[in-house]
């Protein structure tokens, strides 16, 4: 019965939502819906450190470079990886040279230590069980970005604090493992003219 009969190439009419990503290439459309869906999930789940290890990546290539192009006028780029491989200890660089460490924070507190090899040359003063503590000279500025509305990341909060101001006094050369209470009162609101005000003085 099936003889003669010329079968058509099976056509896929897969619809493909082809936005533009940032980087020129097509969006994976299959898989930008599974992160949605999975982003869905964990939002009622109500996970604020599961949401924080979720959203790292993107706050610190995407949303923290928007909001310094859009509030302050920089743009950036990301930070090359260090000598040895491991993740350099800033996130974005100004043309400036300003070295601007991201943290997505949507606790109570505003942590500071980073989860990295403690062998090496992490080893000593810094490290301890695991999390290592910034030198003071790993950045020049931290940007915590804490959000406020999921549904609307422009409404977040942006709270910016030099290095300098986080060095631990039990611990000289290193930063605080938390941002105390005052420095954070300190510096409440004032993000956008302190980046600014680093940029240009950087740029100097
Ligand atoms: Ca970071």
């Amino acid at each position: 019965m099936l003889r003669g009969l010329v079968l058509a190439p099976v056509v896929c009419h897969t619809k493909r939502v082809n936005k533009a990503t940032p980087s020129g290439l097509p969006t994976v459309t299959q898989l930008s819906q599974d992160v949605a869906t999975g982003f869905q999930l964990l939002i009622e789940e109500g996970d604020t450190r599961e949401i924080g290890k979720f959203l790292a990546f993107t706050t610190e290539k995407v949303i923290a470079p928007r909001w310094l192009s859009d509030a302050c006028g920089i743009e950036t780029v990301s930070a090359p990886d260090d000598e040895e491989g491991q993740q350099p200890k800033y996130d974005l660089q100004a043309k400036s040279g300003l070295r601007i460490q991201i943290k997505f924070r949507g606790g109570k507190t505003l942590h500071m230590e980073q989860t990295r090899r403690t062998t090496g040359k992490n080893a000593g003063a810094g490290a301890k069980n695991g999390q290592v503590r910034y030198s003071v000279d790993s950045f020049d500025v931290i940007l915590f970005v804490i959000p406020t509305d999921y549904a609307d990341p422009t409404s977040w909060e942006y709270l910016a604090i030099p290095a300098e101001e986080l060095e631990d006094p039990n611990m000289p050369g290193f930063c605080v493992g938390n941002v105390p209470a005052a420095v954070r009162k300190r510096y409440a609101g004032k993000a956008q003219a302190l980046i600014s005000t680093l940029n240009e003085i950087a740029s100097i």
